[in-house]
């Protein structure tokens, strides 16, 4: 099968109310772009029919595939399952419960093709369009921003939200990452930025749920978050130097080719 242009990542767990209407908006969004794509949903052992609704789908339309996880269940197990699964030089990861809009992904697509390596959408600059975002969770999203903020001196304001894209070589640099939940999303998206990639910032759109319920405990997020972030921001102050040196190594190779450097006769 030919590769496609662009792989769509969707984590899923308990989304049977949400996934199809996802998967059908994504898909004429694509259809409307004529973007060859192909979409991963990685179910992990939902309760509900998410992988039934799936499986259905997939069935119609071969660019939709499922990957089952057994358990334990976990944001960011499922996207290291998924990244594992996909081959398309460009990686979008977006949510199965419709908060995400698939014309944003677009945009992403459309970003990174000109040059970007990646992109971070933000639902807090101009441009953007947040609808029903619970009023305690925007509290601890613009302070946990603020802290990275702070703590990695980056005018990037959104950066714990997963909704993002990356240039594929980036995800092979950066990884392999370790992060079980919630906090892959800081763990990928830091690493870029430490490594000082091209990354662009783009206004996005943002839907509350209207079904089904939240997987993120705040509760339970803080050290998760807070091991990544030390990590990180320990490498970042010590040895960027040394990260950064691998990162142009990697790309001078890749620029090269499988030849190596040509000999200059
Ligand atoms: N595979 C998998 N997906 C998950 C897991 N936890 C969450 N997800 C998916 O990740 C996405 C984001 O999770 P949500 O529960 O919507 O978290 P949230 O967006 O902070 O919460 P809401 O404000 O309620 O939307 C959804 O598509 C979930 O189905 C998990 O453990 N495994
Ligand atoms: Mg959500």
């Amino acid at each position: 099968m030919k590769t496609p242009s662009l792989s769509i990542l969707i984590p899923a767990c308990n989304e049977g109310g949400a996934i199809t209407a996802t998967l059908s908006g994504i898909i004429a969004a694509v259809d409307r772009h004529e973007i060859d794509a192909e979409i991963v949903v990685v179910d992990d052992s939902s309760d509900d029919n998410t992988a039934e609704l799936v499986e259905r789908f997939a069935a119609d339309d071969p660019r939709v595939r499922i990957v089952s996880r057994e358990l334990p269940r976990g944001f960011g197990r499922a996207v290291r399952t998924g990244l594992k699964e996909l081959s398309g030089e460009v990686v979008v990861i977006a949510m199965a419960d419709q908060s995400d809009d698939p014309e944003d992904v677009i945009r992403y697509y459309r970003t990174i093709n000109d040059g970007y390596d990646c992109v971070f959408g933000s639902r807090f600059i101009a441009g953007a369009e947040v609808l029903d975002y619970p009023v305690v969770k925007r509290l601890f999203n613009r302070l946990t921003n603020k802290l990275i903020q702070l703590m990695f001196w980056t005018h990037f304001n959104d950066l714990t939200n997963a909704f993002k894209a990356y240039r594929r070589e980036v995800i092979d640099h950066c990884g392999p990452f370790y992060a079980s939940h919630f906090n892959i999303t800081i763990e990928m998206s830091l690493s870029a930025l430490i490594r000082k990639y091209r990354i662009a910032q783009i206004p996005i759109n943002w839907y509350g749920r209207t079904w089904g319920s939240s997987k993120l405990r705040l509760g339970q997020m803080g050290r998760r978050y807070l091991c990544v972030l030390l990590k990180l921001f320990f490498e970042r102050v010590l040895i960027a130097d040394d990260i950064i040196a691998d990162r142009e190594a990697a790309q001078k190779k890749k620029e090269e080719g499988p030849q190596g450097p040509q000999q200059e006769n």
